[in-house]
């Protein structure tokens, strides 16, 4: 049986740490998209784990690991984070750890076209993380793109790459890359690589009895190419729908997709934020919450919870429960807002649609409730009965607006065991 665990905001809503708790039941945990830009933190033991490429599922022992077809591989990120959790102790993860042959190469050539793209967007630049993930999607879309199982095919590779490079080279002129160089670290990465590299229906087929499988979502909803707030999105597919693509999921086999909620909303990069609150209000969010990207050390756009979105959000992922995070962020606010409803540019009012046109939704006012704020500290409950009667009702108004999905796990702090579940 397959749990999914979805982003449903615009990242950063703490999926890290649920897959990380979930991942102890599970004997098997796949990313399905996304690559070296996502950022998921887990606090275990005192120690804080920052997961880029690799999945969430590595801190527990007992957990096998698998960077599936849909995802965009940076082989020197993998490396490097691979070494950093076995030097922070995870002394087995590189025994747990497997990429899809059909996952597409990250190469340092696409973050050089990412850094041009940008610069030629202006103002209108979309605030990416700069790991190349827009061109390298591109390419897997162009069908001209490399993927990881010809890595191992010296020849086939040298010559995709030598190709690639010069396509970019025939666009934007010189370039500040330098394709012998890619190729000569390739030379050492070949070997290296080549017991991780799996086909990945025999390896799913493999742990066809596991009886938890556990998939970690990438980026979130709202970054999704095609549900998102286009063009101010990844550039890859982050709901339910890509998950079950890139791992060709058997629907039937889906028990769980979790939405994890974080209690306010944040968003790094550009892009239309109807919620966000350039004020005290954002900053103390951003402030008390810590919100700063885990990949680039950006600081992230805040503000209130938005229900318009999370209802939108629900009604393309389907979450059949939420974890709702960072309650503890809200401990000290005196009144807390939701966003119920949005009055559009044309006078109309919404409660559960999103506009399409990016433009349009710059343009939305927030229909706000007021709640009490509960002013004591949630940090580290782990029973419902113990959080102070406003913070609960905060919850079930929650659950109420979103038409009464559970919020089944609460985030009461960084660490693992800093969550509240519910029966
Ligand atoms: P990209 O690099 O092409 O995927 O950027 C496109 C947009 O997607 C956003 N994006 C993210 N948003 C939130 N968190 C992400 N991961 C890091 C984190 C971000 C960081 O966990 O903090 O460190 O800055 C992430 N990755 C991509 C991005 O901001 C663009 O808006
Ligand atoms: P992800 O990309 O969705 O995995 O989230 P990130 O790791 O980018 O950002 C979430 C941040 O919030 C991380 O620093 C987590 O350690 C932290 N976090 C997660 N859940 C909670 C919570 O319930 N309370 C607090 N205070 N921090 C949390
Ligand atoms: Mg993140």
């Amino acid at each position: 049986m397959v749990t999914i665990v979805l982003g449903s905001q615009w990242g950063d809503e703490g999926k890290g740490k649920i897959t990380d708790m979930l991942s102890q039941q599970a004997t098997l945990c796949c990313r399905a998209a996304g690559g070296h830009n996502a950022g998921h933190t887990i606090v275990h033991k005192s120690v804080t784990y920052d997961f880029h490429i690799l999945p969430s599922g590595l801190v527990s022992p007992a957990c096998v690991n698998l960077i599936g077809a849909g995802t965009v591989f940076h082989v020197p990120s993998f490396f490097k984070e691979l070494a950093s959790l076995e030097e922070k102790g995870l002394t087995t993860a590189g025994e747990r750890i497997f990429v899809a042959d059909r996952a597409h190469v990250c190469f340092d050539l696409h973050s050089v076209v990412d850094g041009l793209e940008e610069a030629g967007l202006g103002g209108r630049k979309v605030g990416t993380t700069g790991k190349g993930i827009g061109p390298c999607y591109s390419d897997k879309a162009a069908r001209r793109g490399v993927r990881v199982g010809e890595i191992l095919d010296e020849e086939v590779f040298e010559r995709k790459l030598r190709a690639l490079e010069k396509s970019y080279r025939l666009r934007f002129g010189d370039l500040a890359y330098d394709v012998e160089e890619e190729i000569a670290r390739f030379k050492e990465y070949r070997a290296r690589l080549k017991p991780y590299v799996v086909d990945q229906l025999e390896f799913l087929q493999k742990h066809e009895s596991s009886p938890n499988t556990l998939v970690e979502g990438a980026n979130a909803l709202m970054l999704d190419l095609d549900h998102g707030t286009y063009p101010f999105v990844t550039s890859s597919s982050t709901g339910l729908g890509g998950a079950v693509q890139a791992l060709a999921l058997n629907p039937m086999s889906i028990k769980s997709v979790i939405g994890v909620v974080k209690a306010y909303t944040t968003r790094v990069g550009s892009g239309p934020f109807p919620s966000e609150q350039l004020n005290a209000d954002g900053d103390k969010l951003q402030s008390v919450g810590r919100e700063f990207g885990v990949t680039t050390g950006r600081r992230r756009r805040c503000g209130w919870l938005d229900l318009v979105l999370c209802r939108y959000s629900h009604a393309i992922n389907h979450y059949t429960a939420l974890n709702l995070t960072k309650l503890d962020v809200l401990d000290d606010f005196e009144e807390i807002k939701v966003g119920v409803a949005y009055i559009l540019p044309d006078g109309k009012r919404t409660t559960g649609t999103f506009p399409a046109d990016a433009s349009v939704v710059e343009k939305i006012q927030v229909e706000y409730v007021t709640l009490p704020g509960w002013k004591c500290s949630t940090m580290g409950v782990t029973r419902y009965e113990d959080l102070p009667p406003n913070a609960r009702a905060y919850i079930e108004f929650i659950e109420r607006e979103l038409g009464g999905v559970p919020v089944k796990w609460i985030g009461t702090g960084p660490a693992r065991e800093h969550m509240i579940a519910r029966d």
